[in-house]
């Protein structure tokens, strides 16, 4: 890609006439490119106005700079900035062709007046003007500051601005250009070109000649194509537009209190994201944001009373039961905050109002009493993402067991207690049969979930142990499961269904379920036994 630098000078160099607009900020400058424009006039009126203060360096030079710098980043195209006087003497003007060059400007343009300057058109003819010697100092000292040797330094002449007469302007525009200057800018506030028509023959091409034409705006530009100028500024008209047009809406809107009569009218908000490059954002989301960015989420079934409770469950629901005074549900949010899991959803249901555990999203299953964990899940599904773990709202267990489901990477991975104790304990649906038995000497070994069962002997065979009742979903483990609720969902008892059938019907489907084995540490409270065991466990 051709520098910045290099496109500037090409555009001033070229035989052709060539075109600047003006823009003050990114999105000016964006649209600007956008228009088709191959360079633009970084004014200082402009870029002083859209500050809300006066065009007499009442902004600082480096709040000026730090502006170009947004258009730069907002555009492709060459950025010409008005430095006005440099502000300051050539020491300060060393300093900013340096800054320039490192934010990605192209070049400046600075005028022979004297530091603080006013605009040419406010009293321009009581401006005093800078000395010829000390002025090309200053371009001399620019140009032998500049690094890339592409760096345009445009020297603009005052002399017609201050009621000075041909003589002085062509005097200071071969000074200047004997200094260094890549370019001449004459300016004139008169209404018709006359000046800069006789100054552009006099001058005869010795180096190209920038104009400004906001005065003798209705010239046509074929005279200064005649007149071999190289460069024409609109120096100020996307401020002006955008300023008479915020005029209008603000006033609009004040009157009316309401926008539906300008809404049509102006940019959609859609608009104003495709020009900030929303959609190189969400490209780049795809590329980078991996897993570890993604931020895990805990999804807890938590719809049920727990019927083994008598009236320890009559006001709350068993998640809610207190462990050595800490409800159980708490104990649990605490462990997935220890490991970093923040997102935490509930699905409650009976006596969902008693659940006040801080910083839960709670999603209510209303229909607790008439369906299963499996429908509960399904009202979660909005809340699904790529980084999950789905779990029972009556566990305990280690830091160690959430720690290693978490570390692991495949889509599906599930935890099965392989100790006697656990085969033998009365269970739900949640007996598993894996691929390989646990001889605890497994390490990094592939073991794969073939089966939940109610039982704890299937087809003569012993099961592995017990699922501990918690799903790591990672990835398309996500859309695993998504299909399979969707398929279970046709089934008539589908509200009798639990996590166990779901973990099936993925095995059925073909997917491979990990299995990471455990051996004790971890509870889940289903009954009165279980509670005190809780309690002992804590
Ligand atoms: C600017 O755009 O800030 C200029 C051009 O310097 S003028 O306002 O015409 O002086
Ligand atoms: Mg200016």
């Amino acid at each position: 890609m051709t520098k910045k630098t290099k496109l500037l000078r090409n555009l001033l160099n070229k035989t052709s006439l060539e075109f600047l607009l003006e823009a003050h900020n990114g999105i000016s400058a964006k649209i600007a490119e956008e228009a088709g424009f191959e360079g633009i006039w970084a004014s200082g009126l402009a870029l002083s106005a859209q500050y809300g203060v006066r065009d007499n360096n009442e902004a600082s030079w480096t709040q000026i700079v730090d502006m170009v710098e947004f258009m730069a980043d907002a555009t492709t195209i060459p950025i010409l900035l008005d430095g006005d006087t440099g502000y300051g003497n050539f020491n300060n003007m060393r300093r900013l062709v340096k800054k320039l060059e490192q934010r990605g400007i192209a070049g400046v343009c600075i005028e022979d007046k004297l530091f603080p300057k006013t605009n040419s058109f406010i009293k321009g003819e009581k401006q005093a003007l800078a000395d010829v010697a000390e002025f090309s100092g200053k371009i001399a000292a620019g140009k032998d500051s500049q690094l890339d040797e592409d760096f345009c330094i445009i020297a603009r002449v005052e002399a017609f601005i201050a009621g000075w007469d041909m003589k002085e302007a062509l005097y200071r525009a071969e000074s200047y250009r004997k200094a260094g200057a890549d370019g001449v800018l004459i300016h004139s506030s008169l209404p018709n070109p006359s000046q800069i028509l006789e100054f552009a023959q006099e001058w005869a091409n010795r180096s190209p000649l920038v104009i400004v034409p906001t005065k003798y705006y209705s010239t046509p530009v074929e005279a200064y194509r005649k007149a071999e100028i190289s460069m024409v500024i609109w120096a100020n008209h996307m401020l002006r537009g955008s300023v008479h047009y915020m005029q209008q809406i603000a006033s609009t809107i004040k009157t009316k209190k309401a926008v539906t009569d300008i809404e049509d009218d102006i940019a959609t908000v859609n608009e104003v994201f495709r020009l900030q490059g929303a959609d190189e954002l969400a490209a780049a989301e795809k590329r980078y944001f991996n897993e570890t960015a993604q931020e895990t989420r805990a999804i807890v079934l938590a719809a049920s009373r727990g019927d083994k409770f008598a009236e320890l469950t009559e006001n709350r629901p068993k998640a809610m039961l207190p462990i050595n005074g800490k409800p159980l549900l708490s104990r649990l949010t605490d462990r997935f905050r220890k490991a970093n899991v923040k997102k935490i959803f509930v699905v409650s249901g009976y006596k969902s109002q008693s659940i006040n555990v801080p910083n839960i999203n709670l999603v209510e299953n209303l229909d607790f009493e008439s369906n299963r964990e499996l429908a509960s899940l399904n009202l979660a599904q909005t809340h699904f993402n790529e980084d999950m773990i789905i779990l029972y709202g009556d566990l305990l267990f280690r830091g160690y067991v959430l720690k290693g489901l978490l570390e692991s990477k495949r889509e599906l991975t599930v935890v099965v207690d392989s100790s006697k104790r656990s085969k033998e304990q009365e269970g739900d649906n949640d007996f598993a049969f894996c691929s390989v038995e646990d001889n605890r000497e497994l390490w990094g070994q592939d073991v794969l979930l073939e089966r939940i069962d109610t039982k704890p002997e299937h087809k003569g065979r012993d099961c592995s142990g017990r699922w501990v009742g918690m799903v790591r979903v990672h990835g398309t483990g996500r859309d695993w499961i998504e299909t399979a609720i969707d398929e279970l969902k046709s089934l008539s008892t589908f509200d009798n269904l639990d996590l166990g059938h779901l973990l099936n019907k993925i095995i059925d489907n073909g997917h491979p379920i990990r299995v990471i084995y455990i051996h004790g540490h971890w509870l889940n409270v289903n009954s009165l036994g279980d509670l005190e065991h809780a309690r002992s466990f804590m």
